[in-house]
This record gives structure tokens, C-alpha cells and sequence, in this order.
């Protein structure tokens, strides 16, 4: 069995000082730790913007895994990051349209980048190594290593929407990210509906097809593509959940509702995750459903992020003002209707404070899954548990229809209308709902996503067939 290689473009490297690691982080550490690996990508570390770019990435082993950690120059962190990825890659496919910002400066650093990772990383890559790369700021790195001359097996999870080809096109150089995403063998996506704009955009711009065992040709290579929604450590949640009445942050919120229901909302600070919109659906909520009026509070818990991203402070003074208008106007001397919290909290508070709420609020505008969703439920007490409220656009509510109220977050009256049915919804609805979704995120957790992605990676290679030209 050869080593796992995983390619990202931050390292959660487990050391002192930082913030442990999500789920994710775990279940990927995990595969490395059972057959050896490499964790590659940038260090978090940037070197001013005159130094020329590392030679060598530093090497931090611990048990079986390597951690391979590469610093950045001030330019190319910029133009790569910031600038490609963040202002042009991140708003396009979450369909912002109005939001992407081309430069070929920074998607030459883009390139740049990908390239340096790909020089950095293909020395230390063996003959039977699976290499999995993720997400989109590393879209072209497949196509970089094999030009080194790479034949491992590559493998790519977009951990983003992938939009309609419409959308796609927007972006100048669409032909090239998809010519990169052809140099895998697996590419993933997190729902069907992404594989279905995938098929949809090489149809019509001519580079593939779909074969009739299901596999896809794109520029001439045969590769499998298909969803592996990304799923969370269920049962840790659960138990984190559990236990967590006891922490003092969540005892002191309960003790600060006196009583009230509360309404969760935890996301970072980004414009895909409608925020904006959850808070103007709160606020009719208020104004049609007097009686709730001083019966309810709505916390929202955001850490701020990408701050460096002109669009990102926008965002953050539109919020804190819409929140501090709506508590303006429909606080009392003994209620605020909006708690607006700009920090993180540890797992096990953050799940203590899911499983106070009655209704979760997950309300993106897009988003690849969502995995604030998942959490939700996983967090929930069997006996009494809460609603989700869930956006239609999450890549979760292809997996949690089943139980979730689902929302158009565009349609504020509408929002505000389920809210006011989840919080008033009788416990047999809610305990059916939960079960439903529960059984769903219990049989496919982050574990099962990991094992599904890496097996379709390994499986012996089937003989392509004759490929008719394209
Ligand atoms: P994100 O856009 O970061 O991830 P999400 O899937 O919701 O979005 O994950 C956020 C994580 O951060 C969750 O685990 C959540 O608990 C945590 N978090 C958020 N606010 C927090 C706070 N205040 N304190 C502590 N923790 C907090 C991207 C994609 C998603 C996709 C994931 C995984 O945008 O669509 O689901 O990757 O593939």
C-alpha cells in the first residue's frame, strides 16, 4: 500500500499555540498516520516580498506523517492567494458574479505558486504514493506534477460549488482550469448537482464526455468524477454535545436566556453565507410574529475572516450595522433580539451551544456543503431536539432535505416564515425530522468520505476504451 500525499494550501500542522484541528483536519491526518504521508502546502509563515521563493519546504515529522511546510513571499501570497484564489476563484464559484476581480498579475501568481509547489514537492514523491489535492487554489498543481513527470495516481476534491458553465465561462481563463482538472485521475465534487455543471460545461465547450461506464473523457483523459459529500466526526460531535453542560461558556449562556429559545447562527465572515439576509429575515420575523417579541434570541457567532480582501470589511461593517440596527430598534430595557459575536469558540462549547438552540439557521447564499449543518444535528438531544433551517443552496441540503426545513435565503419573507414554523413546531415533527437526518450524517461521517475518495483513487485502473476525438 503506498503513502498518502496530501496536497492543501494551508498545513494544520499540530503545534503549540494553534487552534486544534476541525474534523477534517483529523480524518485526513488519520488516513496519513495508517499507511505514512506527506501533509504539503504553505506554512502560514509569509517571507518579506524581495526574498526569493524556498528551495526546500521544512520538514515536520510526527509518527508517520511528514509535514512538509513551504513559506510564501509577501508577492505571491498576495497574488496567488488573495488575489486568484480569494477575489476571482472564491466569489465566481460561489456565483458572484459582481464580485470577481481578474488580474492577470495575480493569476500569474496563481501559476506561479502551483508551480513552486509542484518543483518543491515531486522530489519527495515515491512510485506508488496516491496524491490528493484540495481545493481551489490548487486547481492546476495535478497538471504541474505531471509535467515533472508524476504517473502516481492524482486525485482532486473541489471542496467549493463548481457553477454552471454560464458562470464558469465568466473567467478568462476557464479553458486552462478545466485542462488542469483533466490531469487527475479522480476529481470530486461535493454534490451531484456540481458533477452535473461539470458534465454540462465539457458537453458544450466541447473537451469531453460522459463514457457508458460512467467514467468521464475530458481533454482525451479518461478519469472518474463524481460527489463525495464531505461529512463530520458524528459520533465525537455527539459525545462533545453530551458533555458539554457542564462548560462554562455554555452555562452561562444558558443562564443568560432566562428561559428565552434560542436561535443559533455560527459562520465565518463571508458574503456566501447570507448573513446579511438571515438578520433582515429575523427582522420581519420580528415585526409579523409579535408574541415572539422578548421570547426569543438570536445568536450569531461569527469569527472574522480574510481581512486582507477588500470585500471582506465591506461585509463586516454591513453586518455589525445591520445588527446594530435591528437591536436598536426592537431591543427593550430587558431583551436585545440579537447577540452579534465576532469570535471563535472550542468544539465542545460550540456544540453545547448548538444543542441549547431550538433552531439552527444555516442560511448561505452557496455553499460547497456546510458542515455547520451537519454539526447541528449531530449536537442535538434525541429526546428534544431542535430544527434546521437550511438553505437550499447548501450543498447539505442535498443530504438533510430529508429532515431540514429547507429556504430560499434570497426570499427574506419567506425565511422568516419557517423560522416562525421551526420555532413553533410540535416535538413528534422535530424528533422525526432529527432521526431522519440524524441516521443520514451517523452512516456517512467524515471517515466514510475520506475511505470513499481514496478508494476510488486506488481502484485498479480499468483498459480504456478507444477514445473517439473530441
Ligand atoms: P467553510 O466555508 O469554512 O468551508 P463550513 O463547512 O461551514 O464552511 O465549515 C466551517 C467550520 O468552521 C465548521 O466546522 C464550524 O464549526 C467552524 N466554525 C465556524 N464559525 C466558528 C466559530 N465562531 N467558532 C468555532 N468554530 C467555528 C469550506 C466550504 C464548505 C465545506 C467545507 C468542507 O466553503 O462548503 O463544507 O469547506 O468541505
Amino acid at each position: 500500500m503506498g503513502r498518502l500525499v496530501v496536497v492543501s494550501n494551508r498545513v494544520p500542522t499540530p503545534t503549540p499555540g494553534t487552534p486544534p484541528a476541525g474534523g477534517l483536519a483529523v480524518a485526513l491526518a488519520g488516513a496519513m498516520q495508517e499507511r505514512g504521508g506527506i501533509w504539503f502546502g504553505w506554512s502560514g509563515r509569509t517571507l518579506p516580498a524581495t526574498s526569493a521563493a524556498q528551495e526546500e519546504p521544512e520538514m515536520v515529522e510526527q509518527g508517520r506523517v511528514t509535514y512538509a511546510l513551504v513559506d510564501l513571499t509577501e508577492r505571491d501570497l498576495n497574488d496567488y492567494y488573495a488575489g486568484f484564489s480569494n477575489r476571482m476563484l472564491w466569489p465566481l464559484l460561489h456565483y458572484r458574479m459582481d464580485l470577481a476581480d481578474f488580474t492577470r498579475v495575480a493569476l500569474a501568481g496563481y501559476y506561479r505558486v502551483n508551480q513552486l509547489f509542484a518543483r518543491l514537492l515531486a522530489p519527495k514523491v515515491e512510485p506508488d504514493d496516491l496524491i490528493w489535492v484540495h481545493d481551489y487554489h490548487l486547481i492546476p498543481m495535478g497538471g504541474e506534477l505531471r509535467a515533472k513527470g508524476l504517473t502516481n495516481r492524482l486525485g482532486f476534491f473541489l471542496h467549493i460549488p463548481f457553477p454552471p458553465p454560464d458562470i464558469l465561462t465568466v473567467l478568462p481563463n476557464h479553458a486552462d482550469i478545466v485542462r488542469g482538472l483533466a490531469a487527475y485521475d479522480v476529481v470530486g465534487f461535493q454534490t451531484p448537482s456540481d458533477v452535473e455543471n461539470f458534465e454540462t460545461y465539457i458537453r458544450r465547450e466541447k473537451v469531453g464526455h460522459r463514457l457508458s461506464d460512467g467514467r468521464f473523457v475530458v481533454h482525451g483523459r479518461a478519469i472518474k468524477v463524481g460527489a463525495y459529500p464531505v461529512g463530520i466526526e458524528t459520533k465525537a460531535f455527539t459525545e462533545a454535545a453530551e458533555h458539554a453542560a457542564k462548560n462554562p461558556l455554555v452555562k452561562r449562556m444558558k443562564e443568560s436566556l432566562l428561559g428565552r429559545q434560542l436561535i443559533i447562527g455560527v459562520d465565518r465572515l463571508d458574503y456566501s453565507k447570507g448573513i446579511a439576509e438571515r438578520i433582515q429575515a429575523y427582522e420581519t420575523f420580528l415585526t409579523l410574529d409579535e408574541e415572539w417579541r422578548g421570547r426569543c434570541t438570536y445568536l450569531q457567532v461569527t469569527p472574522k475572516s480574510r481581512e486582507d480582501v477588500p470585500e471582506y470589511a465591506a461585509m463586516e461593517r454591513e453586518v455589525a450595522e445591520l445588527a446594530g440596527r435591528v437591536n436598536g430598534a426592537h431591543s427593550d430595557l430587558d431583551w436585545t433580539p440579537i447577540r452579534y459575536v465576532n469570535r471563535t469558540v472550542g468544539r465542545n462549547a460550540l456544540a453545547g451551544l448548538y444543542r441549547l438552540a431550538r433552531v439552527g439557521l444555516v442560511t448561505p447564499l452557496r455553499d460547497g456543503m456546510n458542515l455547520v449543518a451537519k454539526e447541528y444535528v449531530a449536537a442535538q438531544d434525541p429526546a428534544d431536539p431542535g430544527v434546521l433551517l437550511l438553505s437550499r443552496f447548501a450543498g447539505a441540503a442535498h443530504e438533510l432535505d430529508i429532515g431540514a426545513l429547507l429556504t430560499n435565503p434570497y426570499d427574506v419573507d419567506g425565511t422568516a416564515g419557517a423560522l416562525a414554523r421551526a420555532l413553533e413546531m410540535p416535538l413528534d415533527e422535530r424528533v422525526d425530522r432529527w432521526r431522519r437526518m440524524y441516521d443520514r450524517i451517523s452512516k456517512f461521517d467524515v471517515t466514510d468520505w475520506r475511505k470513499a475518495f481514496i478508494g476510488a483513487l486506488e481502484e485498479p485502473e480499468r483498459t480504456t476504451p478507444k477514445i473517439a476525438a473530441v
